[in-house]
């Protein structure tokens, strides 16, 4: 098939799968577009069947602000009629799925078929955006297929947009060759001594990852045992993060690494990763984590039942309970054979239900689903 992918090509869980996928597609023998503002950031190296396609945003003086949909409508058009798309895959309803819409109206007949991937902020953003609600709803009715990143997700849309069952929920994936704890040099020395546990947190520091929560869990924790926090990424909440780390005097214990490229080889060397969200309509992170078989603290919210099991693989707690978090992630840091069967249970899970190699065919079903349907 030739398939365009469009996705935020930034760090962010959206992209990282959009463009997995695309690389994975590659290697399957199809013919992969990525139409998008820079090239994903996880797309280095050039492939044999991958194309980038850049979206110049325009600045001409009489633009307060850049036509961002317009421009990727355009591409996608231009894109899909010079290389005769069958299939035109967005990640991302806003603007994305709008954008398609357009560059079907502008191909007509000729028009690839749209998948739309629904990743959960896309959603749950038009709580907060109302004025997105009618443009958002068309524009998922307007795809050809829909798929979501979870189950939570599928049901939240139906019953957000009054969307009937065409939805297909197509869970997240992870490559577990490369997020594998036996294969990457994990140099735990580098950031703990001996004897010292690890607690880790990946996000990109947006206000509903609770960062504040996942510095508390770990001071509890610390107050008991030694340890340290290894905190990746970037975003608005790293200052607050930073001044909490000072004001509870947890700077010698706590490394901020910044947005990081190469997470495998930092993943495995966590004890236990912290994700304590207000809500994860999968939770990314945190299957790349189980994969590098490293338990799930967390909360019991959105989709992040789906990836976790609690009492496995993982705990999950309520929402803030910050003490109830600490206290779990003791329960396994003080007892060595605990701990080992939980990490044992977070490798065998993903491998089992979200290795890339059982997910891709999906998507592969599914476009040819969609292609088959009547327009
Ligand atoms: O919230 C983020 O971290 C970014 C966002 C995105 O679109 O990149 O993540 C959403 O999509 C991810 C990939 O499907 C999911 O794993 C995240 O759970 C989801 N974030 C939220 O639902 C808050």
């Amino acid at each position: 098939m030739k398939i365009g992918i469009t996705c935020y090509p930034v760090a962010g869980g959206s992209g990282v799968i959009a463009t997995e996928l695309g690389l994975e597609l590659a290697k399957r023998g199809h013919q992969v577009h990525f139409i998008a503002y820079s090239l994903p950031f996880r797309l280095q190296k050039f492939q044999e069947n991958l194309f980038f396609h850049e979206v110049e945003v325009s600045h001409y003086p009489l633009f307060k602000y850049p036509p961002y949909t317009l421009n990727v409508a355009a591409k996608m058009a231009e894109v899909a009629q010079k290389w005769d798309l069958d299939i035109l895959h967005v990640h991302y309803a806003i603007p994305h799925a709008t954008c398609a819409f357009l560059a079907k109206s502008i191909l007509g007949k000729n028009s690839p078929k749209i998948v739309t991937t629904l990743h959960g902020t896309d959603i749950t953003l038009v709580g907060s955006e109302k004025s997105f609600y009618q443009i958002t709803k068309f524009s998922i009715e307007a795809s050809d297929g829909v798929t979501t990143v979870s189950q939570y997700l599928r049901e939240v849309t139906k019953k957000e947009f009054g969307l009937a069952n065409n939805i297909q929920c197509i869970y997240n994936f992870v490559d577990t060759n490369r997020f594998d704890p036996k294969k990457p040099v994990c140099e735990k020395e580098k950031f703990a001594a001996k004897g010292e546990k690890i607690l880790l947190h990946m996000s990109n520091f947006r206000p509903l990852k609770r960062i504040d929560d996942v510095i508390k869990v770990f001071a509890l924790v610390r107050k008991e045992i030694p340890c340290k926090l290894l905190l990746i990424g970037d975003g608005p909440k790293l200052s607050d993060a930073l001044l909490l780390v000072n004001q509870l005097k947890l700077e010698s214990d706590t490394i901020f690494l910044g947005q990081q490229e190469w997470v495998e080889n930092l993943l495995c060397l966590a004890d236990l990763f912290l994700l304590p969200s207000d809500t994860e309509s999968f939770g990314l992170s945190a299957l790349e984590a189980l994969s590098s078989g490293v338990p799930v603290i967390g909360t019991n919210l959105g989709g992040l039942p789906e990836v976790v099991e609690d009492g496995k693989s993982g705990y999950l707690l309520s929402l803030g309970d910050v003490d109830g978090m600490a206290k779990k992630a003791l329960e396994l840091l003080e007892n060595p054979d605990k701990l080992k069967q939980f990490k044992q249970n977070a490798r065998e899970r993903a491998v089992r239900l979200f290795d890339s190699q059982l997910v891709i065919p999906k998507y592969e079903q599914f476009y040819q689903k969609v292609l088959n349907s009547p327009d």
